[in-house]
């Protein structure tokens, strides 16, 4: 069984594309499964066949502690880490061949607190990967898509799995998306646009970040994705089964 978490900032589309690219790995002949982990939605677009709400929700604890969304968030994060055992056995029950595990809707979440490195570590001891999302929003300004590689980069040296990166709502770039694909292929485009779009402090940081990141040795491609349109699903499929399983498909 392989697991692939599926992180990004808040409206990145994790949700969607958990949803959707799971339907369409079963369309492709894998054994594959959708997993909730956000204890905070209220709402899915997809049918999870593990979902953490069934032990923890978020708004029912706001309720019964009388908290606000923070402060139920994060007791949600310390009481996921004593079901972790349960989330496991719930996952092997279904015994699929590939898992994909939406991920609460704020990344620091998952990423930054204990919560998701745990996870990660005890769900399964086979194999795990992640999808990094780069929300298209975000993306169009040099600044924006930069602080998105940090984050990457972050999660990358975290959680030492094997990484790929995507460019989620790609639909929304448009006439923007030929521009921002040319930097995720090619950096020193990116650094060009760092240097005659942006000024000042922005543009210094700019660059002092893709200088660490080089340094890091850490390379994205994020590939242009999109459930609107199919963007990308083909792509990203082949690049996930190159990345994870050697070129080979999930179920055998
Ligand atoms: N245009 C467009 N919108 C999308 C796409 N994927 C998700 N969305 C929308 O973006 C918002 C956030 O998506 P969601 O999957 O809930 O993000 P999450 O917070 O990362 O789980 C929702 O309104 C989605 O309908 C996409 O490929 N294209
Ligand atoms: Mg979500």
């Amino acid at each position: 069984m392989f697991l692939i978490f599926v992180l990004g900032t808040a409206g990145s589309g994790k949700s969607e594309l958990t949803g959707v690219f799971t339907r369409y790995l079963e369309m492709q002949g894998e054994d594959a499964m959708a997993v909730n982990l956000d204890p905070g939605t209220l709402t899915l677009p997809y049918t999870a066949n593990v979902d953490v709400r069934d032990y923890i929700r978020v708004d029912a604890l706001m309720e019964e502690y009388g908290l606000g969304p923070n402060g139920g968030l994060m007791l949600a994060s310390e009481m996921m880490l004593e079901i972790i055992e349960q989330l496991a056995s719930d996952i092997d029950d279904f015994g699929p061949d590939v898992a994909l595990i939406d991920t609460p809707g704020q990344l620091e979440m998952f990423a930054f607190r204990d919560v998701g490195a745990k996870i990660a570590g005890e769900l399964s001891d086979e194999g795990k990967g992640i999808l990094y999302l780069f929300d298209s929003a975000f993306c169009r300004d040099p600044l924006n898509y930069v602080m998105n590689m940090f984050l990457a980069s972050a999660i990358n040296s975290r959680f030492l799995l094997p990484q790929v990166s995507v460019l989620s709502k790609a639909d929304l770039l448009q006439g923007e998306l030929e521009e921002v694909e040319g930097w995720a292929e090619d950096p020193t485009l990116l650094e060009e646009a760092i240097n005659s779009r942006l000024s000042g402090m922005n543009r210094l940081i700019s660059q002092d970040m893709m200088d660490v990141i080089s340094k890091l040795g850490i390379e994205f491609t994020p590939i242009p994705f999109s459930t609107r349109t199919n963007l990308g699903f083909n792509r990203l499929y082949s690049v996930i089964t190159l990345a994870f399983m050697g070129g080979e498909p999930f179920t055998s």
